[in-house]
């Protein structure tokens, strides 16, 4: 039987465990990114490790989230971020040189090679033929140390594209449409394939805007082949040596086919708080607009930016209409000013902003109250953008530059004009003088770390009790994301700073959760969340699970859980326990007093656990699958503490 290429990239790189859809298996991860906002917990980690020198093949540590810099904060962690790297043999992109999917799928991602990011949109460079996979940042630092990285071997469903685009509708119509269909929940431990003759017109940062909100569907990842466009995109970037073609066989397998024909695509819009709400644009057409921002690691490439400059050749962004473009890297940047398309956005009233992700986390450009904002971002959950009653919809730059002309939704058909097709030059001019390189490792040992005020020691758990109780301190609904859990924008200085980030947890749905918690905890008792389906969506932060683990959770009830958060709760010592039926969910309420009796044993025998709900007086059955490596950290209290012992 022919194999699929997940199937091709997951057998050159298995360490354990057998390629069978479900089981556990380990693969050598080839190249590991971080980003600052994660990044300095999952140094803190790695250093913790006690290991002297990465060991995969390119680390990459990326500063691109926390650049406001208001207060100290972030410069001190770039300045640790810097050390760390030139110390331990990690590459750093300094701020300023872009977000670090752009970065990476123009400069360093290869196909055939996995990659290990610690950042839920990692899965960018699977537009190359890479594995590409998002995680928390311990699983990152321990991938450096050369540990295998652990998931359940994913289901294989392949996207088959017919046809071609048809002017005005693009990538981000495509992964809309797979949005529509798949929903942001139930797709955990799956990977979308794509494939079809509809491929060869997709360049690769168009394929990258694809892989890129997969990590919206919940996807373990997307994979594209390595094919002549693939090769195309290297060779623009002076990297064709990089170059390996990689392809399904014609007789693979899959769970599911799912065709898309491109020419039957329409420009769609995701509508406020998620980005499965979707709806066509010119169904929306008319809805008065106040900003749009172009930008992030879903829309920001040099072709994007230049065919939104076309559109805006010689018009002015309407007077309701704050526009704001954020160019993925620094090369994206300059590519455009050396071709003339900024002086264009320049003179259409463009706010030009610095390579970094800004709007996309809140980090910048909030909307004003009850403010209409279109972004070509990937996610829109309630008070990401920073306003908390703010409109935020989710489109493709075409759409959003008729919105800039026309101080409306507009569909972007009915612009008026002909379609500015906008070609990927056969050669970007490339300059890499912003990526530093670490010290000789005979002159490493001796390099000063630096530390600023705001850098702590991550809290660790401690070992799982022999028998559980505990308070449902918190009861939260359906499609609960991280940015619920632990709120990014202006509080994600504290990223380093666990003890201080935990004043935060659930804040938009109950900020007395925190001071709550910790009194439980402080009386020796633990405290348990209870949640609905599709619990943890959304980033890799695995601030949601480490800053609740700090404030004494010790176990979290849900209708189900996604995949990264899954793994972040498990690292931490955290136990996701699932209701045998959804239905159960209503026997808890906040407040309950909860007991499980004989945990450890439990867990061990991997038979279901009873939660005694004292309260109420009642009891019920929860499910808690895990493999026997997951069994072992849940009972040593998270990942750390068994590395360590070993
Ligand atoms: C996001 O888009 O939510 C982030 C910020 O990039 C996160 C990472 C983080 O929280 O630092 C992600 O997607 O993983
Ligand atoms: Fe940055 Fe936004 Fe991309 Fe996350 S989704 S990496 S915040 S640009």
């Amino acid at each position: 039987m022919g194999k699929t290429i997940t199937q091709k990239l997951i057998e050159a790189h298995l360490v354990s465990g057998r390629i069978e859809a479900g089981s556990e298996i380990g693969i050598r991860i080839d190249q590991t990114l971080t980003q600052d906002a994660t990044g300095t917990m999952a140094y803190l980690q790695f250093e913790a490790l006690g290991i002297d020198r990465v060991r995969n093949e390119l680390a990459m540590s990326y500063i691109d989230h926390n650049t406001i810099q208001i207060g100290f904060e972030n410069a001190d962690d770039h300045r640790y971020l810097q050390s760390v790297a030139r110390r331990y043999g990690i590459r750093l992109s300094r701020a300023g040189n872009g977000i670090c999917h752009q970065v990476h799928l123009e400069r360093f991602g290869k196909p055939a090679k996995t990659l290990l990011g610690s950042d839920s949109h990692t899965s960018t460079c699977g537009a190359l033929g890479m594995l590409a996979i998002g995680a928390g940042g311990l699983d990152v630092a321990l991938a450096m140390a050369g540990e295998p990285f652990f998931l359940t071997c994913p289901k294989v469903t392949r996207v088959n594209l017919t046809g071609k685009l048809p002017p005005w509708v693009s990538a981000k119509d495509v992964i809309l449409k797979l949005l529509e269909i798949f929903t942001t929940k139930g797709n955990v431990g799956h990977i979308f394939e794509y494939g079809g003759e509809g491929l060869e017109t997709l360049t690769v940062p168009e394929r990258a805007t694809i892989a890129n909100m997969g990590a919206e569907l919940g996807l373990t990842t997307s994979v594209f082949p390595s094919d002549t466009m693939t090769r195309r995109f290297l060779a623009a970037e002076a990297r064709q040596a990089d170059w390996v073609e990689l392809a399904a066989d014609p007789d693979a397998e899959y769970v599911k086919v799912v065709d898309i024909e491109l020419a039957e695509l329409v420009p769609l819009a995701a509508r406020p708080h998620s980005p499965d709400n979707i709806g066509t644009v010119r169904e929306l057409s008319g809805i008065p607009v106040d900003q749009v921002c172009i930008g992030s690691c879903t829309n920001s490439s040099y072709r994007e930016l230049a065919t939104v400059a076309r559109i805006l050749r010689g018009r002015i962004a309407h007077p309701r209409v704050s526009f704001i473009v954020t160019p993925g890297s620094r090369q994206v940047l300059e590519n455009l000013a050396r071709d003339g398309y900024l002086a264009d956005l320049l003179c259409a009233g463009v706010r030009i902003t610095e390579s970094t992700c800004g709007f996309c986390i809140g980090g910048s450009h909030s909307p004003g109250s009850k403010g209409v904002s279109l972004r070509t971002s990937n996610r829109n959950f309630y008070g990401r953008s920073g306003t908390e009653d703010a409109e935020v919809y989710l489109v493709s730059p075409e759409t959003a530059a008729a919105a800039v002309v026309k101080g409306v939704f507009t569909d972007p058909r009915d612009l008026g004009m002909d379609y500015p097709a906008v070609d990927m030059p056969e050669s970007f001019r490339v300059d890499d003088c912003m990526i530093l390189e670490p010290a000789p490792p005979e002159k490493a040992a001796d390099l000063e770390i630096v530390r600023g005020p705001n850098i702590g020691d991550p809290p660790q758990n401690g070992p799982m009790p022999e028998h559980l109780h505990g308070e449902v301190t918190i009861k939260v609904g359906d499609k609960i994301t991280t940015d619920h859990i632990m709120p990014a924008g202006a509080r994600m200085k504290y990223r380093s700073n666990i003890r201080r980030y935990a004043d935060f947890v659930f804040e938009g749905l109950d900020p007395t959760f925190p001071a709550r918690a910790a009194k439980i905890r402080d009386k020796g008792n633990h405290n348990i969340v209870v949640a609905g389906l599709s619990y943890g969506q959304g980033s890799s932060r695995e601030h949601a699970a480490l800053c609740p683990m700090y404030l004494g959770v010790k176990a979290v009830i849900a209708k189900s859980f996604e995949r990264i958060h899954t793994a972040n709760l498990i690292n931490f010592g955290i136990i996701p326990l699932v209701f045998e039926s959804d239905s159960e969910y209503n026997l808890l309420d906040q407040g309950d007093s909860l007991e499980i009796p004989e945990i450890r044993k439990a867990l061990q025998s991997g038979a279901p656990l009873t939660i005694r709900n004292l309260t109420k007086g009642r009891s019920l059955t929860v499910v808690c699958t895990l493999s026997e490596r997951q069994q072992r950290i849940l009972l040593a209290g998270g990942a750390l503490n068994m590395v360590k012992a070993k």
